[in-house]
């Protein structure tokens, strides 16, 4: 039986030091209370964003297709390092955890949890070979002073099939969240309305869909992914815009920004700012022939 459940026992390796990229090192015996946890508005800073290095093995992640050009290991970290310093910009402090190679897909940190406001749910990821990243997450999570519940099997869910939007959580049914991954993020945030949407197509819910605030998503202009939002729609009340590329539609809104991928020119900027204060584009080309976008490179905690 699945079930989200407060605590866990540490037995596995030893947690790995924290390198708080920057602002003040988290002291381990601050109380909650100093942390002062709150949930805050589309237009407030954040206080972490949670990022995990890049293994030397990254080239083996998980792709979907066989690639016709590989992964440049170089280049994915330049790229990790310059959403690092955007992020910098754009939260109190970037947490930046080890590298791990014996888990390639681990820099996908947003897949091991879902948080809102002071409660984190821990994952349990739906591909198996990801199970362990986990790990040095729930820790840093706890660390941090978050009330933490988890994903229990029979369950699976990925953060990238976790969507926050007004208060809600939209939830893609995909090939790595099942319906006891989805009553585990139901269990774990009972204030909140969880609105279950079918992935017919792409990696998670968040490969062709995102938020850019103002009750609207971007969604990408395929039949599946325009079906998924009139599923939504039936739900709740939200505007939908198209982009034509694959994989633009992943854009990632931290306070007052939306984040976008590079890749498909400055041509969205402008519809952009109709969203957001700012907008900055990042170029990760190698972390999307790994299947991933913008957001799965974080977890943001308000
Ligand atoms: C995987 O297949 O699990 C990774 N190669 C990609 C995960 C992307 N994560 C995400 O969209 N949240």
């Amino acid at each position: 039986m699945m079930m989200a459940k407060a605590g866990f026992h540490i037995n596995q390796r030893s947690f790995e030091p924290l390198h708080i990229v920057t602002g003040r090192q988290i002291q381990g015996n601050e109380s909650n209370s100093t942390r002062g946890y709150k949930d805050v508005s589309l237009h407030q800073k954040p206080r972490y964003a949670i990022v995990r290095r890049v293994p030397n093995t990254f080239s083996q992640c998980i792709t979907m297709e066989k690639l016709s050009k590989g992964i440049d290991l170089r280049l994915a970290r330049q790229q990790h390092s310059e959403y690092i310093r955007v992020l910098k910009e754009l939260v109190d402090e970037v947490i930046e955890l080890p590298m791990d190679d014996a888990y390639p897909d681990c820099p996908f940190v947003e897949d091991t949890a879902v948080v809102s406001g002071s409660t984190a749910l821990v994952t349990r990821p739906g591909a198996a070979s990801r199970r362990g990243e986990v790990e040095v997450v729930r820790e840093t999570l706890k660390f941090l002073g978050l009330k933490v519940f988890e994903v229990c099997s029979p369950g699976l869910l990925d953060g990238g099939d976790v969507l926050h939007v007004d208060g809600m959580l939209l939830v893609g049914k995909s090939r790595r969240t099942n319906d006891e991954g989805v009553q585990a993020l139901a269990s774990a945030f009972p204030e909140m309305q969880v609105v279950p949407v079918e992935v017919s197509e792409g990696l998670h819910l968040k490969s062709v869909l995102s938020f850019v605030g103002q009750h609207t998503l971007v969604v990408e202009e395929t039949h599946n992914a325009q079906e998924m939002v009139r599923i939504i729609q039936q739900a709740c009340m939200l505007e939908s815009i198209m982009v034509s590329i694959p994989g633009a539609a992943n854009v990632l809104r931290v306070g007052n920004t939306i984040v976008y991928p590079s890749f498909y020119g400055r041509d969205w900027e402008s519809q952009y700012m109709l969203f957001a204060e700012k907008v900055i584009p990042v170029d990760i080309s190698e972390f999307h022939k790994g299947d991933g976008g913008l957001t799965c490179l974080s977890i943001i905690i308000p």
